[in-house]
């Protein structure tokens, strides 16, 4: 029963973070990696490591076969997928444990629930989590599509069922052109998703992005550990995400964080999820779940002192929740500061050598990175390096915290987003907290 053996089904920051967590369990790891990822840190640091294949994803950090046929050599008795990749592929969960393999996740019918969007709303609804109002699932019909945008209210957005993280989307302002933006939705969904299936919400104009980090046990119990607020993106890329939300108070936290654990608990959820919301005049509206770990999980970890991962190995071996909802306190702020091997202002990628690397340090400062000097940043996968994960026991106090932190860094050779933070955390709206998801790409598009 119990995990010694586990097998990480990812790369960079996640995989080292994944390895941390499972030898502080006195847990065993496997690193699998691509021909590009020999020199990884966290392949330096596990127990065992096996080539899956070439650089390109989907011959290796996709290729389900290879990455089973390292667990079966090496013995490895559960695979965690971090995020990205395979976390979300419910074939792959029910893969893993159709090999007597612990799936360090979510049941894949819930995995695979909640990755159909139309599919996710009907059951958050039936869960009792507030909705953004709409279509109650697919749209196929005009004349039935116009009577829904009328009574949602224009404008109106269309979304791909098998959408998400913004791929799909149309805003519609009003029925003359609402006919032509179906069917442009539809023909792109089908283009990029293979599947035509789209709905219609109303359109929050002004929104921010809240979303509640949830952990159930698969047994009918769980918990939340408050919200995320996400809201500073750009293309749908989160730049820097902070917890607790500037915008929630104790009670609202309380009180939804109470509705998407009750939701949770009756679903049967297991491990770790994120329940996504936009907020808007003081409401919640589920858009999304998501079935896995998040980038941004350390600025929950820093305000609850619960280890996420720790917590998903646990859940996934069987053992109850460490925490009860009445043990987790909310304490301070935690802000991150995604660092990302780009052009600061151009964002084009920067990938290549790294001739020198100092993390930043002191008192409640986080770097979760597998940088070091030496190390080539190869072109092939995502362009984030590093986390940067602050706290404070105050906002004020997180954010001069951050900046000293900032300082600090040095990561020479390649180009970084440090400096598009540093000049992000003089914006007085940014130091507010007064900011929605509209916010980073207006300011990008003002700066000189
Ligand atoms: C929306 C919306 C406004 N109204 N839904 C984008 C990603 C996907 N998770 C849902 N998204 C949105 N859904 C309604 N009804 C605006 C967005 C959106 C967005 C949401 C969160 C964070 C950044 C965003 C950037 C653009 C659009």
């Amino acid at each position: 029963m119990a995990i010694s053996r586990l097998l990480i089904a990812n790369r960079g920051e996640i995989a080292l973070r994944i390895h941390r967590a499972a030898h502080e369990m006195g847990i065993e790891t496997v690193a699998v990696h691509s021909t590009a990822d020999a020199d990884a840190m966290h392949v330096r640091l596990a127990d065992h490591a096996v080539c899956i294949g070439p650089p390109a994803a989907k011959d290796s950090y996709l290729n389900m076969a290879a990455i089973i046929s390292a667990a079966e050599i090496t013995h490895a008795d559960a695979i965690h997928p971090g995020y990205g990749f395979l976390s979300e592929n419910a074939q792959f969960a029910d893969i893993v444990e159709a090999h007597g393999i612990t799936w360090i996740g979510p049941k894949p019918e819930h995995i695979r629930t909640m990755g159909d969007k139309i599919e996710a709303k009907r059951t958050a609804g039936k869960l009792g989590l507030p909705l953004v109002p709409g279509s109650d699932g697919a749209v196929s019909d005009i004349k039935e599509a116009k009577e829904i945008a009328e009574a949602a209210g224009y404008p109106v957005i269309i979304k791909a069922a098998s959408g998400g993280g913004g791929r799909g989307m149309k805003v519609c302002n009003g029925p003359d052109e609402l006919e032509t933006l179906i069917q442009q939705a539809g023909s792109e969904a089908k283009a990029a998703f293979g599947d035509a299936t789209v709905y219609i919400e109303k359109y929050l104009g002004n929104p921010r992005h809240i979303e509640f980090q949830i952990f159930g046990d698969g047994n009918g119990n769980a918990i939340h550990l408050g919200e995320r607020d996400c809201s500073l993106q750009r293309r749908h890329q989160k730049v820097l995400e902070e917890a607790p939300s500037p915008v929630i108070s104790a009670a609202e936290r309380d009180r939804m964080g109470g509705i998407v654990s009750k939701a949770m608990a009756d679903m049967g959820y297991r491990g770790a999820g994120t329940i996504e919301f936009l907020w808007e005049g003081g409401e919640f509206y589920f858009i999304e779940m998501n079935t896995r770990l998040q980038v941004e999980h350390p600025v929950t970890e820093a305000i609850t002192g619960v280890d996420l991962v720790r917590e998903q190995i646990r859940i996934a071996d069987g053992k109850p929740l460490s925490v009860k909802q009445e043990d987790i306190v909310f304490s301070g702020h935690a802000i991150e500061c995604r660092i990302n091997a780009e052009d600061p202002f151009n964002f084009t990628p920067s990938p290549g050598l790294v001739t020198s690397y100092h993390a930043a340090g002191g008192m409640h400062v986080r770097v979760d990175s597998g940088l070091y000097a030496g190390y080539r940043i190869p072109p092939y996968y995502d362009s984030m390096i590093a986390k940067l994960i602050v706290y404070g026991r105050t906002r004020e106090g997180c954010i001069m915290r951050l900046k000293r932190a900032l300082e600090e860094m040095v990561i020479g050779g390649i180009k970084t987003s440090i400096p598009l933070h540093q000049k992000l955390l003089t914006d007085p709206k940014v130091l507010d907290g007064d900011y929605s998801i509209k916010y980073l790409e207006q300011w990008l598009s003002e700066q000189g």
